[in-house]
């Protein structure tokens, strides 16, 4: 086991049970002109965690510990996106529409990709999922299942919306999730600080969180 300084208590995990899940660091997050500039986001505040990020996915690749990446997006029809996601939130474009990166949110479009810092390299597993969840009308749970993890380290945006609610489901499915709390970024500073401390409340009630100084100086 290797053993992580993290709160509110060391996190252990096997390293042949291991894997990342990196989630949606792709360009209608990170970059202007796509979905989240679009909400009213100053989407500068997540390219911050890049580096990071980045260092972060070295360490699994290094290891040999799987990397696995998400992106949020829809169907061109839009046959998987409900009405009600597209009516909400009052965005000057809207799910579906032309933007200056494609149309947003539509997989394949340039806006869906994952920024090329971050970008997958072959052999590692891109899940498209239709909501906030990684679990939820995807593969993943399969993937996981096949590859025998059980526990899950997690970075990625943004960590009060996609990386909270895919954390809540691994958490319930029964892995043992730790977030790396310098490789995931809000729009909200505020809501980043309030997540963190749901997650580890209450002996950890959704996980751990650690700094990625802790799990590099751990996988030593
Ligand atoms: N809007 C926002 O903060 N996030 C999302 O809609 N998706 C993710 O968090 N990836």
């Amino acid at each position: 086991m290797i053993e992580v300084a993290a709160e509110p208590f060391n996190y252990s995990f096997p390293p042949d049970k291991v894997a990342l899940i990196v989630i949606d660091m792709q360009r209608d997050f990170v970059e202007p002109g796509g979905f989240g500039e679009s909400l009213g986001n100053d989407v500068s505040l997540l390219r911050a965690i890049i580096p990071t990020v980045a260092d972060l996915i070295g360490l699994f690749r290094i290891k040999g510990w799987p990397v696995i990446h998400t992106r949020e997006g829809h169907m061109a029809d839009l046959s998987d996106c409900p009405p009600s996601k597209i009516r909400r939130g009052k965005p000057s474009l809207r799910i579906g529409d032309e933007g200056p990166m494609g149309r947003i949110m539509i997989r394949g479009e340039k806006g869906n990709a994952i920024i090329p810092e971050l970008a997958p390299i072959d052999g590692e597993i891109v899940i498209d999922k239709p909501g906030k969840g990684a679990f939820y009308a995807t593969e993943l749970g399969e993937e996981l299942e096949a590859l025998g993890v059980t526990h899950l380290v997690f970075a990625g945006v943004t960590t009060e919306v996609c990386v909270q609610t895919t954390m809540r489901e691994a958490n319930d499915r029964g892995f043992d999730c730790l977030l790396i709390e310098d490789a995931t970024e809000s729009y909200f500073p505020e809501f980043k600080a309030s997540t963190l401390a749901m997650i580890t409340a209450q002996g950890a009630i959704v996980g751990c969180v650690a700094p990625l100084a802790a799990l590099e100086a751990a996988a030593e």
